[in-house]
């Protein structure tokens, strides 16, 4: 049995792997974690649930024999069938899964639902565990009602978690907040620019680059929606954007394509850019 005490009792660490200047959840950290949950609770950006899905977690999760919800979050920055396919596609993978918006109190709703389930009546302890900005604070807080926990927009920005909280839901119901786990698992670019702060990044036009390949992939009139740029190739739509914005260097008179860069990433995670990844291609892909 897992008690409030064990829980207060946990001694994170929160060692920075890493070694850059965000503080990120260290594995050792989140195995403890698991190991004191009663339910772990994944937490993934909808728009693309595979590039922010942590195989490590599902699999602490299934040594310890713990119970692992899947949480798809941001669910109303995607249309809504394409919410349920992603629901499918994880619940075909045998887990319990949820979409959920922090805005919208239905969720809300059911996801208590689903907490209580668990519970059945008795003392639980929940953890959110996820890549950094996929939500877990603001979930915390769209449950409890009110702003308890800090959060932020963007990686490493005011507000981002960066030790381990309990936070009591209602009787019997505790969720642990936690700092974001790296994400190199998710490939690149989405392991450069959840990882790090933006002002941080040395080369922010690399992943720029890769992130504005995947968003055309999937929405080619994305630019010209947000910035009304029309075009299609990245290091163009860079420059267009310098452009506009007037960043441009004094003495060369060339666009500032690193604060273009800069200004797409920070766009990216405050969903500015419309953008959602298909379920059906990654059924296919995951079937072959
Ligand atoms: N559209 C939308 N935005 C959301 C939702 N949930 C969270 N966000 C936004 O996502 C951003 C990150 O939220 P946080 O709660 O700070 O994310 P986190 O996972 O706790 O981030 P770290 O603590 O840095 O790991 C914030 O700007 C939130 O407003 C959601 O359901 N829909
Ligand atoms: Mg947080």
């Amino acid at each position: 049995m897992i008690s409030l005490l064990d829980f207060k009792r946990l001694d994170f660490c929160n060692i920075n792997k890493a070694g850059i200047g965000m503080i990120l959840a260290s594995w050792r950290d989140i195995a403890k974690t698991i190991k004191t949950s009663d339910v772990v609770i994944e937490v993934l950006d909808i728009r693309d649930p595979i590039s922010t899905r942590s195989k490590r977690v599902e699999e602490i999760a299934n040594s310890l024999n713990k119970n692992l919800i899947i949480l798809l979050n941001k669910a109303d920055l995607v249309p809504y069938n394409i919410a349920e396919k992603w629901k499918e596609k994880f619940t075909l993978e045998g887990f319990d899964t949820i979409f959920y918006s922090v805005w919208r109190k239905k969720d809300r709703k059911h996801l208590l639902e689903m907490l209580d389930k668990y519970s059945k009546g008795n003392e639980t302890f929940y953890s959110l565990i996820g890549y950094p900005k996929t939500g877990k604070s603001s979930i915390i807080n769209s449950l409890k009602g009110k702003k308890s926990a800090p959060t932020s927009p963007l990686p490493g920005s005011a507000g981002y978690t960066k030790s381990f909280t309990i936070y009591k839901i209602k009787n019997g119901i505790y969720v642990l907040d936690s700092p974001g786990v790296m994400p190199i698992e998710g490939g690149f670019p989405e392991s450069i620019i959840r990882g790090k702060a933006i002002d941080e990044l040395n080369d922010p036009v690399r992943p720029a680059v890769a992130l504005i390949e995947k968003i055309l992939k999937y929405n080619p009139n994305a630019f010209l929606n947000s910035y009304k740029i029309n075009e299609r190739d990245p290091y163009k739509i860079l420059e267009e954007l310098a452009y506009k914005r007037m960043w441009i260097y004094k003495k060369t008179k060339e666009p500032n394509i690193d604060e273009a860069a800069k200004a797409i990433i920070r766009d990216y995670h405050k969903a500015k850019i419309e953008f959602f990844v298909y379920p059906e291609e990654n059924i296919e892909m995951s079937q072959e």
